[in-house]
């Protein structure tokens, strides 16, 4: 039997036998699985008041099983987390707009109250929606149990015996159909008996069908959401039991660890009775709107659950998962990567004992893949047009309080989560953060005049941000308008899409550069005007400050996230507002536009105070050669954020090919930011990857991806801060790519950083900018099958392949259209070798 599933049709009612897979058939990458459930706590329960033990199968020990231990499903809107018990199930539940909070315009954007109750003057959080329970009347332990999740079909599975009876479960949530969908079945003649509930996070209002269960509220800041189960059986019996009314939600304990009490005595339930199989449809809605004009008001929830479960109501399951799967992988399947073969001994074992046999120095090059293609799984589940960008925790949330309010958080989280997209061939999925940094436009413009001042036009944002036009956190965050500029330029960048960029990136940039151009302050010689922690310094005391001319531009008042000073012509600024005007430049230039104008950007660009190498051969940080920070310590070592290489990568400004001198002190810097302490943080590793690919040093990027797994991942891949964090998850993606294909610097080049135990593999279907898209397979660590193609007319691009620069002009192909499913394909390894490709 091979090492993959088998699909037996079982032609009845529509429902296909699940998947099976033995305890030792799991496959070794792009999957996930467990022994044992995710520990299931007690809950209050309709039918088990006060209950203390759901009798599961012990789960690992952890500090928080939700975060660790549960394994997400998405469709970009909707989102859960699997638990796997065997005898009752959870599932935690989010919808991505659930948020309390608001515009917080009294305070103009400022403010951090969050949590449950937070009104539209505060900025409150994103909330967890709710959790499905199924108790499943079992009769004894499980045995042969297996928890998976497999990413080629985006699908979560529960396998065990009980009793000699065998089960089975499966849960995804569909794109297409818009609904989370959980399955159960078993091959007992006697069938499946379940009670199944819906418990609140927030007071809501029950009512129940034959069929189904609903449940209503609104949050102290006016949004509406509903959501509604439907529950569908072959064989057996359904009957709604319990009562319809309105629970009333309380909350105990404080911050992070803030829970919802409520009694479960007035809740409705769905009662299963020797069922073959049962599915419970789920959908979530709110009423809101990503639209400022709309009052962030959308369609009332109700109505798009209805229209929702109505058209579903009339698929089998069979068609809704297979729906599920075609739209699923035809976004996973564009790329495939292989980065070498596991010993078989490790690759059998569960993915927790696999993080532990790397931790404890095991090699697992499948691990590292799974990572990569783990980023690409979460953005597909996270972010799709037309719904919020993912937040600091994707868009899973089991806490009404979370930590940092699981915001869009902006010194380096919510961009770090899109570093992966374009080259991940997920473009698609960049544009909810694209289409956030537009809708946020109008609100940021007014919050920026009121803070900035009228002089100052377009808009910039505070550090945090909520989806309703308010931000939070202590201070404001000039550059990160640029930085978002970056996306905005990179997504036309790697696409060439013209009509997105005269539609939609061109003017966002422009409103970007507007700021800038009003904001920016002009020093006299030698640094005369400089401001430092509010106070104007003594420029003579400073001879790094001597060569600065008259009128040289610098980014006032600002800050290298999160230490130093306030200062004038922070480096972080000054790298991005340098990348934003040049950017801009080439934009306008590629639409025939705003000629004159582009040429005032960049005299303007070209006046902007330049990174500096400092007295050690360090890259400043700031304007000033610091060693030491004025409030003491080291200015050089230790801090988790590396701010001031920002030009290296994302940036492109500061590269070996074309400032060596800069890069090299930009290496330097890095070097002594170290690996311990504050430096091992859920999104550092990604960052550092890339940073060291781009410096082209091999063993400190792969050591970087090893630390990643070694310190800050959790058994179910989650990236952790601490606490549980999405952005390093997310940008592990974009990091590990850095690796393996480089095209920033005007040329493309393959295996930049290729490490050791990554000799053998390929990668199908990684994007270069130019749209275009590059399969290539590499033997003893040496290329020895490329290709590149593209949708664009074809023009010739340089290739460095194997150290030697070649010129290789694209084949044009077809612009996929819905690839549906795509027929497996072989892997390069077993097609018969195609003629290698003649630059
Ligand atoms: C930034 C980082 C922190 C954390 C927080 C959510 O402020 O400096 O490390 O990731 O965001």
């Amino acid at each position: 039997m091979s090492n993959t599933y088998r699909f037996i049709a079982l032609c009845t009612g529509g429902f296909p036998l699940l998947a099976t897979a033995s305890a030792n058939e799991h496959p070794s990458q792009d999957y996930l699985w467990y022994r044992q459930p995710a520990i299931v706590r007690p809950a209050p329960l309709p039918w088990t008041e006060g209950e203390s033990d759901s009798g599961n199968l012990p789960g690992k020990d952890t500090s928080d099983a939700w975060e660790s231990q549960t394994l997400p499903v998405g469709n970009g809107r909707i989102g859960g987390t699997i638990f796997g018990g065997n005898h009752r199930e959870r599932i935690n539940l989010n919808e991505v707009s659930l948020w309390s909070g608001g515009p917080n315009l009294p305070n103009n954007g400022y403010g951090y109250t969050y949590g449950p109750t937070a009104g539209k003057n505060e900025f409150g959080s994103y909330q967890p929606f709710g959790n499905l329970y199924i108790d499943f009347k079992l009769k004894g332990e499980a045995t042969e149990y297996s928890r998976s999740l497999n990413l080629k079909d985006g699908i979560a599975r529960v396998s065990f015996t009980d009793d000699g009876v065998k089960h089975e479960r499966e849960c995804f949530v569909s794109h297409p159909d818009n609904v989370l969908v959980y399955m159960a079945k078993t091959d007992t003649a006697d069938g499946l008996n379940a009670k199944i509930a819906l418990t609140p996070c927030h007071t809501v209002t029950y009512s129940k069908s034959k069929t189904g269960i609903t449940m209503s509220g609104k949050l102290a800041n006016g949004e509406k959401f509903e959501g509604q189960l439907l529950i569908k059986v072959q064989g057996g019996t359904i009957t709604a039991k319990g009562k319809s009314g309105t629970v009333q939600v309380n909350y105990r304990n404080k911050g992070d660890n803030m829970e919802p009490t409520f009694s479960a005595a007035n809740m409705p339930y769905i009662e299963v009775k020797g069922a073959q199989a049962l599915c419970v449809y789920v959908s979530l809605a709110t009423d809101y709107k990503m639209e400022y004009e709309a009052n962030w008001k959308g369609a009332d929830p109700r109505a798009t659950n209805s229209a929702i479960l109505s058209k579903l109501n009339k698929k089998s399951y069979k068609a809704v998962r297979s729906a599920h799967t075609k739209n699923y992988k035809a976004l996973y399947n564009r790329l495939r990567i292989k980065l070498g073969k596991t010993d078989s001994a490790i690759a059998a074992l569960p993915t927790d004992e696999r993080i532990s046999a790397y931790r404890n120095g095991g090699q697992d090059p499948e691990l590292e893949a799974t990572i990569y293609q783990y980023g690409r799984y979460v953005l597909i589940c996270g972010s799709r047009p037309g719904n919020l960008p993912v937040n600091l925790q994707g868009i899973w949330n089991d806490k009404v309080h979370a930590a940092w309010a699981c915001d869009y958080h902006n010194n380096i989280n919510l961009q770090m989560c899109y570093w992966g997209a374009e080259v991940g061939n997920l473009s698609e999925c960049h544009m909810p953060f694209i289409s956030f940094i537009k809708a946020m436009e109008k609100p940021l413009t007014q919050m920026t005049a009121k803070h900035f001042g009228s002089s100052v036009k377009g808009w910039t944002t505070r550090i945090s941000q909520n989806p309703w036009g308010g931000g939070g956190w202590e201070k404001w965050n000039p550059p990160v308008n640029a930085w978002y500029a970056l996306h905005v330029w990179e997504h036309y960048n790697y696409t060439r899409d013209k009509a997105y960029l005269k539609n939609i990136g061109y003017p966002i940039l422009k409103n970007i550069c507007a700021f800038w151009q009003t904001r920016l302050k002009k020093l006299g010689k030698g640094g005369e005007g400089l401001v430092s922690n509010g106070q104007k310094i003594n420029v003579a005391d400073y001879p790094e400050l001597k060569e600065i001319k008259a009128g040289a531009l610098v980014s006032p008042e600002s800050w290298s996230h999160e230490w130093g000073p306030i200062e004038d012509g922070v480096m972080h600024d000054q790298q991005l507002i340098w990348e934003l005007f040049d950017n801009t430049a080439k934009a306008a230039k590629e639409l025939g536009t705003d000629e004159a104008w582009a040429e005032k950007l960049l005299s303007m660009r070209d006046k902007l105070v330049p990174c500096r190498v400092g007295k050690g051969g360090y890259l400043q940080e700031w304007i000033i050669d610091r060693d030491n920070l004025p409030n003491g310590g080291s200015a050089l070592s230790g801090h988790r954020h590396t701010s001031h290489l920002i030009g290296v990568f994302p940036g492109t400004s500061i590269s070996m090919a074309k400032t060596p001198e800069l890069a090299k002190a930009a290496m330097k810097s890095l070097k002594l930011r170290g690996c311990g302490g504050d430096n091992r943080r859920s999104w550092t590793w990604p960052w550092r990857t890339a940073l060291w690919a781009r410096f082209g040093d091999t063993q400190q990027a792969y050591e970087m991806v090893q630390n990643y797994i070694r310190y800050n991942v959790l058994d179910n891949l989650f990236g952790n801060h601490p606490p549980m964090q999405m952005d390093g998850t997310y940008g592990m993606t974009g990091g590990m790519s850095e690796m393996l294909l480089q095209s920033h610097a005007g040329y493309i080049h393959l295996l930049p950083t290729l490490p050791a135990v990554w000799n053998d593999g390929y990668v199908k279907g990684i994007r270069a900018r130019g749209n275009i898209t590059v399969d290539m397979k590499w033997k003893d660590g040496q290329v020895i099958d490329y290709k590149l193609t593209t949708t664009s007319p074809p023009e010739e691009v340089t290739v460095i392949v194997n150290g030697e620069k070649k010129s290789v002009l694209p084949t044009l192909v077809q612009q996929a259209k819905d690839k549906a499913e795509p027929t497996e394909q072989k892997s390069p390894e077993t097609k018969k070798k195609k003629k290698k490709l003649q630059p």
